[in-house]
């Protein structure tokens, strides 16, 4: 059992003996029409837009359905070479903390924006795990438009999850920790007492989707794990799962595997929300950055907001509540009509469902198992509509078809379940290569899926592609769920480590209003260069900007002379052309950040410190046009102190000076 190498001996010998599901049937994924279904014919768009996670990679990729090719990186929290992106002086601030400017954060789940239940098209946000961020993707431009840091958390886990309007996007805390304001140089041990668990709740302006972290709730320190907003009938409601509710700080593998049971918290926000503008959130003090890219200015701004917001959950009888749930639950996903909960026991043998209704009849009638920290538990069995026997082992997560069907994900036995939602009866079953942690169905998370295709993100691909040294490709995995089976169509290889993905028909993004170009007559950049005319070099003491326009095939000024070590330079380079896809590169010679990528009508700026004296080439990184290659110029570096004059040129030569 190759596949399992992976897993404990425990494991590897209940999968054995419980099911027969080693999959080793990779013929199937040739066989009959697969090929056919997944396949996009040269010069032909594919159907949807799939978001997939870069997990450690912090960054975003974008994928087309069913074709699996890989249409776009994005960098999200992540500095990007090709990009620029953390490089230019315009992008850098859009990852400062109040830790820093930090480079890098581990992206685990995507989420679109919504109106009405459906997606729409606008947005896509993202999470940051390590140093708790927030990020909202522009889907008319493909870049990160904001990056919210989350203060009072560690490990933004639970997040980004968002309302059926996208009123919300909440984030819960996976570590909890002392709040930021209390001092946490306590002991570690002092974890009942001092730690505490934070969610936020982030608001989405309608129309610019700017993002502000409207409240917080502070609960019990517990770990939350994922999340989902109900919708429909319980639009109103959140739902976390949590593990570690035996609240211990050490060998969590054993220590936080102790109960049978941990919880789902639901969690009913419209209330918060009254108290919140009733006056009764409390201001706490807490430090965390707000940055923001302003397309007008071509320029990111970051913000230290100072306070925030917070509701202790014990004050407030009526806003959360704890339904137990068997074990060390992960997944936590609401179905399409918004009444049932699925809750996903990493280490449970059974998938319950919760059922709204019943949780509200549980709260009308106090059917509560005494309280955990102050706050109500309800009866397990009062909360439960019912429970799938024998799923299978180790279930992550579920998505929905919208057809009655939920598709659950199972870490240790390598497969994907269909299971009916109503009579809880197991309907399918096919294996994922291997180790499949999230899946994604278009919409999948929505009022309204498209069920055609389910993607398995998959941990584990020992043997499914050629061999690249220590480390594997992460992979997806394409079946086809238009039938009552399910058919494996595709595999391929991703970027980073997928999580969570989500996909939209193409069309609804295709048609959002797709930036082509920045206009360059509402370029507002401070140092934009309006046309070859204006460019010049200035120096404000050993500050000196460069003024600099590129266009097929040339750069103005490409001859500068008068350039002393010990200076600050900065390019800022227009792009003048207005026609879609024609950005131009700019890079120097012995530069320490990475090169500049311009787009159409965009300025964007490369500081410069050189550190020796010598000719320093700088040139288009971008195969523009046909004399690219001449595309290019020189830069003389004196000694600090030389005399010589500060010269610009383009297509005449300076004179001579030594
Ligand atoms: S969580 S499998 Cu963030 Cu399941 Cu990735
Ligand atoms: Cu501009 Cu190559």
């Amino acid at each position: 059992m190759k596949i399992l190498q992976s897993t404990s001996i425990a494991a590897i010998i209940t999968v054995a003996t419980l099911y027969s599901c080693k999959p080793k049937n990779t013929g199937s994924a040739v066989s009959g029409d697969a090929a056919a279904k997944a396949y996009v014919a040269p010069g032909k768009y594919d159907e949807y837009y799939n978001f997939v996670s870069g997990g450690f990679s912090g960054q975003m990729s974008v994928y087309g359905l069913p074709s699996g090719r890989l249409l776009r990186v994005i960098p999200v929290f992540s500095v990007d070479p090709e990009k620029g992106w953390g490089y230019s002086e315009e992008t850098k601030p859009m990852l400062n903390t109040s830790h820093g400017f930090v480079p890098w954060d581990d992206l685990h789940h995507t989420e679109m924006s919504q109106t009405n239940g459906e997606i729409d098209g606008k947005w896509v946000f993202a999470n940051g795990n390590n140093t708790p961020r927030l990020a909202r993707i522009d889907l008319k431009t493909f870049r990160t438009a904001e990056i919210l840091e989350l203060p009072n958390s560690a490990g933004n886990h639970s997040s980004p999850f968002g309302t059926e309007n996208s009123e919300y996007i909440v984030a819960g805390t996976r570590f909890s920790v002392p709040s930021d304001e209390d001092n946490g140089d306590v002991a570690i041990n002092s974890y009942k007492k001092n730690f505490k668990g934070h969610i936020s709740f982030v608001s989405v302006a309608k129309e610019t989707g700017e993002m502000k972290l409207a409240f917080q709730l502070k609960t019990p320190g517990v770990n939350f794990d994922l999340a989902r907003a109900g919708k429909g009938k319980s639009h109103g409601w959140f739902f976390f799962s949590c593990y570690n509710t035996e609240q211990a700080s050490t060998l969590l593998e054993v220590n936080a595997s102790q109960k049978d049971k941990d919880f789902i918290m639901a969690v009913n926000w419209k209330k918060a929300e009254e108290y919140i503008k009733a006056g009764k959130g409390k201001k706490v003090k807490a430090k965390y950055a707000h940055n923001t890219f302003n397309e007008s200015t071509q320029t990111a701004n970051s913000k230290m907001e100072e306070e925030v917001l917070v509701l202790d959950v014990k004050e407030f009888k009526d806003i959360v509540y704890f339904i137990p749930c068997p074990k060390s639950p992960h997944g936590c996903d609401v179905d399409p009509t918004g009444e049932y909960i699925v809750g996903s026991g990493k280490l449970a043998a059974l998938i319950p469902v919760f059922s709204f209704d019943k949780i509200q009849q549980s709260i009308a009638s106090k059917s509560y198992d005494g309280d955990y920290e102050g706050i109500p538990v309800i009866k397990y069995e009062s909360a439960l509509y019912g429970e799938v026997k024998k799923p299978g082992l180790g279930p992550l997560h579920t998505e929905f078809d919208g057809k009655g069907n939920a598709y659950t994900s199972f870490f240790v036995s390598s497969e994907v379940v269909k299971w009916n939602i109503k009579d809880l009866k197991v309907l399918d079953r096919v294996p994922t290569y291997y180790s499949v942690g999230h899946l994604s169905i278009p919409g999948g998370n929505t009022k309204k899926p498209s069920p055609k295709y389910l993607v398995a993100y998959n941990k584990i691909t020992k043997d499914r592609y050629l061999p690249t040294g220590p480390e594997l490709a992460q992979s997806a995995q394409l079946y086809d769920i238009s039938g009552d089976k399910m058919q494996l169509i595709l595999d391929y290889p991703t970027i980073g480590e997928p999580h969570y993905a989500q996909s939209a028909p193409a069309d609804i993004i295709r048609n959002n209003g797709q930036l082509k170009l920045f206009k360059l007559a509402e370029n507002k950049h401070p140092y934009v260069t309006m046309g070859e005319a204006n460019a010049k070099v200035t120096r404000e003491g050993n500050k000196v900007h460069v003024y600099m326009t590129s266009i097929r095939s040339h750069f103005a000024p490409d001859n500068i002379e008068g350039i002393k070590v010990g200076d600050e330079v900065y390019f800022h380079v227009t792009n003048l052309e207005q026609d879609w896809d024609v950005p131009h590169g700019f890079a120097i010679k012995g530069a320490d950040n990475a090169e500049l990528l311009i787009m159409p009508g965009e300025t964007t700026t490369l500081k410069w410190v050189p550190k020796k004296a010598g000719m320093f080439p700088m040139y288009c990184t971008d195969f523009c046009s046909a004399l690219h290659q001449e595309m290019q110029g020189y830069i003389r570096v004196s000694p600090a102190g030389s005399n010589v004059p500060l010269t610009f040129s383009l297509g005449k030569a300076v004179p001579e000076t030594k």
